[in-house]
């Protein structure tokens, strides 16, 4: 069977939680979307049992799984990708759930007042809310990563599992929306960065890492508007 991963064309998004852990599991994918124009909105239309709310979801055989962390929570137990232990495999989620919200959070600080209108008609709330997000939710979410990296090089028990491969994206976004405030808090997370750089490094990772499928950041979730970021 060859999963379908459908998300928006164009942009990494939250696609590329579910990309990562396809391509360094060496699982076998297509991706429709970007296969044929349009392809996901006729898509999303469609009339199931179990409908997305909203992409990236997977399709596997007669099932359709949406929601970035259950989608991994399903491919980490099906190909090895997290701990076997009901324990484990509970922590993995759990990690990805926080990863989730953070996620949010980026996305909020150039969108805080309404998903559907531009960043330019919300401008001044941005500002407010970019200042709170470097201030005090980045070294939040990134000191709470830091002290479970302090017990192993990994997140979790095991060789590599999706969610330390989730928290490297996350650095990758953040490093292309706020460069002055990451070079300025990086030296204090030591652990996350050991981390970046070993998945960074997964012999798996690196041939799709260097090639063109990998999405360049735009204007998806990960931004970068100058005046948003600062030290
Ligand atoms: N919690 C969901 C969020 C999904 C989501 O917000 N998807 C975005 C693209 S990254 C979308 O298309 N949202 C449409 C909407 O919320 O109306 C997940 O983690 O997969």
């Amino acid at each position: 069977m060859v999963y379908e991963l459908w998300y928006w064309n164009g942009i990494p998004g939250r696609g590329e939680f579910v990309r990562l852990a396809l391509e360094a599991g060496g699982i076998a994918y297509r991706e429709p979307p970007r296969e044929t124009e349009g392809a996901l909105g006729q898509d999303l239309e469609a009339d199931r049992d179990h409908p997305p709310f909203a992409p990236p979801y997977l399709k596997a055989g007669r099932m359709v799984i949406a929601q970035t962390a259950n989608i991994l929570l399903y491919l980490g137990e099906k190909h090895g990708l997290a701990p076997t232990t009901l324990t484990g495999r509970l922590w993995v989620n759990q990690l990805q759930l926080t990863i989730a919200d953070w996620v949010t959070e980026v996305h909020d600080v150039h969108h805080p007042v309404d998903s559907s209108l531009y960043y330019e008609d919300q401008r001044p709330e941005a500002a407010r809310r970019a200042a709170a997000f470097r201030t005090s939710r980045m070294p939040k979410f990134l000191g709470y990563f830091e002290k479970i990296l302090q017990h192993g090089p990994s997140l979790a028990k095991g060789r590599w599992n999706y969610a330390d491969l989730s928290l490297f994206h996350m650095i990758e976004g953040l490093r292309f929306a706020f460069p002055k405030r990451m070079a300025s808090l990086e030296p204090d997370y030591p652990g996350v960065m050991r981390l970046h750089a070993k998945v960074e490094a997964l012999p798996a990772l690196k041939p799709y890492l260097a090639s063109p499928r990998r999405l360049p950041f735009s204007d998806g979730i990960f931004r970068h508007y100058p005046e948003l970021d600062a030290a």
